[in-house]
């Protein structure tokens, strides 16, 4: 039976602030502040772990290569891994952070995922994403396609490498799924931008038609919703930013989409028993949804059918996220809501949501070492104590010791997992 199972990202040893994201608002603000790796991967695990208690399989997937010495290499950098850092800090310091970022942790975009209940050949269907729009994150969808072929290497899965980098794509932070419930067949809704406000449009509508074709989804269930503008504008540089979607539920901001109406109506056409639970303007403005992420957040099932909402802390001290969910929830769809600190993700614009790729699968289906247990998360959380950390500035990047630390806690994590 397919489940719910989330793979969170373990966040890397080069967690930091360069301010790599234009048009992400916090990536953009938190230039330059010092980071702390160890507490970052620790609130990632913890969040896992919760999500764990509730009763849901939780998977992870492992942080990549940084700083990314074969890419420094592809741009003509030469030398043993110290050599390449060295010359690439020296001549671009820009260019050296954009290899050093730890932004795989966002597993959101490392793929888009079709479950098997919507595709023709009725696999599970991943397509890696190319990141293509953000220079530090279109070079993670190779080692991340080989991961994911290790991870769902069961004949049930179809793993797709990146498409063209002429279409960006960012994986599932741009693609819903609306669904009676997981096992059943549901409406992939992909949701693109235009180019043309003040902020890129990272997904293109192209891209998303090409993964709906290899996917094998039906035309007839399959919607394509242009983001509004001014939510890009605002800030929400994905479309999971500002909605979230779940079994037969849609939470989303009512300025998410460029034509809301259309949407709604379509959906109500393919799916009547689907939900749509909108926030106003009014009751929660678009700028207060961006720098709470509330429709950020995980919208899990609870085994009586309503939905549990996981809350990064931000939404607690933004009183108009605060007051909607106090007024809100346990009375509609949602029945509850649980608050996580990812302060150390949000802090370069990844919330709860962004952190997590989730695929609808049978447990047995997955490469064990990437299913979380509690003992394995204790024996992580002790790796993560011993190797990763704990601050880096920016001046960090720069020196060896960093980087040397950077591959010995890979070493140990790829060593505790028989990788
Ligand atoms: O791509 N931030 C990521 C955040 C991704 C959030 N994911 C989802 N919404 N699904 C990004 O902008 C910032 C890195 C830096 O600035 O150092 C960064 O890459």
């Amino acid at each position: 039976m397919l489940q719910e199972i989330n793979f969170d990202g373990l966040i890397g040893p080069t967690h930091n602030y360069a301010a790599l994201s234009l048009g992400n608002i916090a990536s953009q603000s938190n230039a330059g502040a010092t980071s702390r790796p160890r507490e970052a991967a620790l609130q990632g695990l913890a969040k896992m772990r919760f999500v764990m208690s509730l009763g849901l399989p939780q998977g992870y997937l492992l942080p990549l290569d940084r700083p990314a010495t074969g890419w420094l290499r592809s741009l003509g950098f030469t030398g043993d891994d110290d050599a390449v850092c060295a010359a690439a800090h020296a001549a671009d310091p820009r260019l050296f952070a954009q290899a050093c970022s730890a932004s795989s942790m966002w597993t959101a975009n490392a793929a888009t995922v079709s479950p098997a209940p919507d595709t023709r050949d009725r696999r599970t269907h991943l397509s890696a994403a190319n990141l293509a729009r953000m220079v530090h994150r279109s070079h993670e969808h190779t080692e991340t396609e080989a991961m994911l072929r290790r991870v769902f290497a069961h004949p049930h899965f179809a793993v797709h490498p990146a498409l063209p980098a002429a279409f960006g794509d960012e994986g599932a932070a741009n693609h819903m799924r609306l669904a009676p419930a997981h096992h059943l067949p549901g409406l992939e809704i992909f949701v693109y931008g235009e180019d043309g406000g003040r902020f890129p449009a990272r997904q293109s509508r192209r891209a998303s038609e090409a993964i709906a074709r290899r996917h094998q989804l039906d035309p007839a269930r399959t919607l394509f919703a242009q983001q509004s503008p001014e939510a890009i504008d605002a800030g929400a540089f994905h479309n999971d930013v500002v909605a979230v979607a779940n079994g037969p539920l849609l939470f989303a901001h009512a300025r998410a989409f460029a034509d809301p109406q259309a949407l709604r109506a379509d959906i109500a056409r393919l799916m009547p028993d689907a939900v749509w639970l909108e926030v106003s303007d009014a009751e929660i403005p678009l700028a207060d949804a961006v720098s709470s992420y509330l429709f950020n957040s995980q919208l899990l099932t609870r085994p009586d059918g309503t939905h549990a909402l996981i809350v990064p802390h931000e939404c607690q001290t933004t009183p108009s996220v605060k007051a909607w969910l106090d007024l809100n929830i346990g009375h509609g769809p949602i029945a509850r809501v649980h608050v996580v600190n990812v302060r150390e993700s949000m802090r370069n614009g990844g919330g709860p949501a962004c952190l997590r790729l989730r695929v609808a699968a049978a447990p047995h289906t997955i490469d064990p070492r990437f299913l979380l247990t509690d003992a394995r998360a204790d024996a992580l959380e002790a790796l993560i104590e011993t190797h990763w950390p704990e601050a880096i500035t920016p001046a960090d990047l720069g020196h060896p010791d960093l980087w040397h630390h950077a591959r010995a806690a890979r070493a140990a994590l790829h060593q505790l997992l028989g990788l």
